[in-house]
């Protein structure tokens, strides 16, 4: 048949976790891949990025990966819940699910990122770094990109930018721009040691754990990793300054004090012992859902948060980016060379109305925390607990597209 002719060409643009996912999901099902990231020399950089079950199932369809995750990430199974005053409401434990659905992972991005990079790289994926994409274009028969001056084409490219994503100009014909969300996140990851020696702080690092103070519009989450040796810290606050998407907007400790005025003295303590260079502030915007994903040709595929950024109270940002590049790999594995226009639209029915379900979440999550009804916590403290909802979080990705797609291509 002459679908299944011939290795399916694919270029992606990007390395991070949807770009690295697809091309070593693209990779094991035999297509051909290049990756282009702009970075030359990736720095180990960001701090505390989760990755729930269904995404860490694909981690361990990776020989080798999650050994070498496992002495990195966070082991604690349970958070305990306060108030800002810092008294005790409630533990919600994730041990159960995680018997269930299999492991969360929680650890640093950039040392989770360095092991998937090396990883892509020992299976031989071509990995172009220093190549900043310029620009996109397609016929009926490919799409291509422009870098260093010189135009390349393949089958079909996956643009994997990010967030601020100059790609989806081709998608949608004009710049979408991002919206301010209101809030803020400060953000910190550092070695514990000057926490061990304040009695206020010291049950934080004793080892791994996971605590979070919920107050009025705001709130504040921290965790223990390395058998407490580093510590992760976020609060989330009001904030209606400029927008700002960088990863690297350095934070002050006297702003993140005034946002915590009269809180627990354990999390001041925390924030006090917060060195300067590793505080970042990070503005949270919100973009409208994309009306598409692909480009009007079908040669171009948006995917992670190119496609569909969200809010870190989704805790699924990375976990949807991964999983986008595990179905389009296997849409494509479906189609053959001479459908890839069928694969991708497969791709984008399959992924669409799944990953603005979930971005909503982050709003939902947020709103339980910020306005929260105390009178009712202290009638029922699980009020406070993160919904942990199957249908997002037992899902296997890839074995959905495998028996889905027949009948979504059909219905096209
Ligand atoms: C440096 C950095 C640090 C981060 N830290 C955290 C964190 O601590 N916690 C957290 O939850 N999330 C963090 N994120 C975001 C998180 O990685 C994403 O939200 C999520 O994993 C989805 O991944 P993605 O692959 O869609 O996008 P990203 O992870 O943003 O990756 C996009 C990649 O594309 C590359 N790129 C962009 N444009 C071009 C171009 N024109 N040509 C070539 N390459 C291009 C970028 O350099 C980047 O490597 C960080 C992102 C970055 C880039
Ligand atoms: C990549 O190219 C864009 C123009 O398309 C430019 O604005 C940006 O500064 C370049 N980035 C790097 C890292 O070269
Ligand atoms: C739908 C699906 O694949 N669910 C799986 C999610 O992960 C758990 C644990 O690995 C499996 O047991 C489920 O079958």
């Amino acid at each position: 048949m002459e679908s299944s002719s011939g290795p399916v060409k694919v270029i992606i643009v990007g390395a991070g976790f949807a770009g690295l996912t697809a091309a070593i999901e693209c990779q094991r099902k035999g297509h051909s891949v290049t990756v282009f990231e702009k970075i030359k020399d990736i720095k180990p950089l960001g701090d505390i990025i989760s990755f729930g079950q269904n995404s860490s199932r694909m981690f361990k369809k990776w020989p080798g990966v999650v050994e070498k995750l496992l002495p990195i990430i966070h082991t604690s199974q349970a958070v305990n819940f306060f108030d800002s005053r810092g008294n005790y409401i409630t533990t919600q434990s994730f041990a159960e699910e995680e018997e269930k659905w299999g492991m969360r992972i929680n650890g640093h991005r950039g040392e989770i990122h360095k092991i998937l990079l090396d990883y892509a790289k020992s299976v031989g994926i071509e990995i172009r770094l220093g190549h900043n994409v310029t620009g996109y274009f397609e016929d009926e028969a490919c799409g291509g990109i422009e870098v260093d001056g010189e135009r390349i084409t393949a089958d079909v490219v996956l643009s994997a930018e990010g967030v601020r994503a100059p790609g989806r100009r081709i998608v949608l014909g004009s710049d979408d721009l991002p919206r301010p969300s209101g809030y803020a996140v400060y953000r910190a990851w550092f070695p514990s040691t000057e926490l061990i020696n304040n009695p206020l702080t010291k049950h934080l690092v004793g080892g791994d754990t996971h605590s979070g103070w919920i107050g009025e519009d705001v709130h504040f989450l921290a965790a223990a990793i390395k058998n407490g040796a580093e510590i992760s810290w976020v609060c989330t606050h009001k904030d209606d300054s400029d927008i700002e998407e960088s990863w690297q907007f350095p934070g002050k400790v006297d702003e993140v004090l005034k946002v915590l005025e009269g809180w627990d003295p354990v999390v001041q303590e925390l924030v006090k012992a917060t060195p300067p260079d590793r505080l970042f502030d990070y503005k949270l915007v919100f973009r409208d859902p994309l009306p598409t994903f692909i480009s009007p040709k079908r040669r171009i595929v948006l995917i992670g948060d190119a496609a569909h950024p969200f809010l870190p109270t989704s805790i699924q940002g990375a976990s949807q980016a991964m999983e986008d590049g595990a179905v389009i790999a296997a849409c494509l594995d479906i189609s053959g060379r001479y459908r890839v226009t069928d694969a991708v639209r497969v791709y984008e029915k399959i992924r669409y109305d799944r990953v603005h379900r979930i971005q909503a979440t982050g709003v939902t999550t947020r709103e339980q925390w910020h306005k929260a009804d105390w009178s009712a916590i202290r009638n029922d403290p699980t009020l406070l607990h993160l919904k942990r909802d199957q249908w997002v979080l037992d899902f296997d990705a890839e074995e959905d597209t495998y028996n889905s797609y027949a009948k979504i291509a059909s219905s096209l």
